[in-house]
């Protein structure tokens, strides 16, 4: 079990929905945000950072001995603030790291990064990034961060190109990319229990009957999904339409609509 976890983005959905599950993994959590969270459980402490600000992630960092990152712009959106939270914020996350004794980091990564690939395509760790926007490039480009400091200094992480981590599925997409939260903790948990994690990237999806991304790059972090959409399958009235799409190959890219929606060109003012 780890001392102290520190978790980025924490107040966010994804982490919302670890929170009450990550005493599983660590005596303490240290939650960081933009934002202030109020709702703090006796093992928890909130310091407020901004990611792109290296003293802040500096202040963050110290103390703790994993950090499960997840702050960032988490949709499409103007470069110049993605820019800011996901470029700049992955160099001070990395440079704090090296500082303060290399913690075992958890990298949010995103579908996104390879969502250009098609839905009739099986990928694993090795295929190249194929990003579908702005947001794509970016954590694709933290990957390359988080590979360079694993080769030049030795820091380990868990690149996690996470599908859907909601509580369940909201469209017929995501019965493929779906990832219960439970399957996150027990990948967050293999993810520091690990001898040797080294610079190891995963598929966060569940064990769902539709998954169309093969982990077994990854089995020596010996992650076992247990969860599989199918169960929400029938709330999705036919599916029919959605098949024989998919099938025809019209139906088309793993990240969705967003290769096909025009890029957000406004800036940051
Ligand atoms: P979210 O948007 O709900 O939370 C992200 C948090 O990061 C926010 O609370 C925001 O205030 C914080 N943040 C943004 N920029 C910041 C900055 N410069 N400094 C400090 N904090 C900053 O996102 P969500 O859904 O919780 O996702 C968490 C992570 O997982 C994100 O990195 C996202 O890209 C990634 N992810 C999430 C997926 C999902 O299904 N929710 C799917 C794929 C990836
Ligand atoms: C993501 O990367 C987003 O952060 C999340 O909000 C969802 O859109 C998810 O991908 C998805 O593709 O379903």
């Amino acid at each position: 079990m780890l001392k102290k976890l520190l978790v980025t983005g924490a107040a966010g959905g994804v982490a919302r929905q670890l929170r009450p599950l990550l005493t599983q993994i660590a005596q303490e959590v240290r939650l960081s945000d933009l934002n202030q969270i109020h709702d703090l459980e006796k093992h928890e402490e909130f310091i407020a950072a901004e990611l792109s600000d290296q003293e802040q992630v500096d202040l963050i960092v110290e103390g703790c001995d994993g950090v499960l990152h997840l702050g960032g712009i988490s949709l499409e959106d103007a470069w110049d603030k993605i820019l800011v939270s996901n470029i700049i914020g992955m160099h001070c996350l990395y440079t704090s790291a090296q500082k303060f004794g290399q913690p075992r980091i958890i990298f949010a990564s995103s579908n996104h990064a390879m969502g250009a690939y098609k839905f009739t395509d099986m990928l694993d760790a090795a295929a190249l990034p194929r990003p579908d926007s702005y947001y794509g490039v970016s954590k694709a480009f933290g990957e390359q961060v988080a590979s360079m400091y694993h080769d030049k200094f030795g820091q380990q992480t868990l690149v996690v190109r996470i599908g859907s981590c909601l509580p369940k599925p909201l469209d017929p997409r995501m019965l493929s990319t779906w990832l219960s939260p439970e399957d996150f903790i027990r990948l967050i948990d293999r993810t520091f229990a690990v001898e040797h994690l080294g610079y190891t990237i995963v598929y966060g999806a569940s064990a769902n009957t539709r998954r169309f991304w093969d982990d077994r790059l990854a089995a020596h972090i010996d992650w076992q999904p247990q969860d599989d959409s199918e169960q929400f399958a029938a709330e999705f009235s036919d599916l029919t339409p959605y098949e024989s799409a998919i099938q025809q190959g019209l139906l088309t890219y793993q990240g969705g609509v967003w290769l096909r929606a025009p890029l957000i060109t406004e800036s940051l003012e």
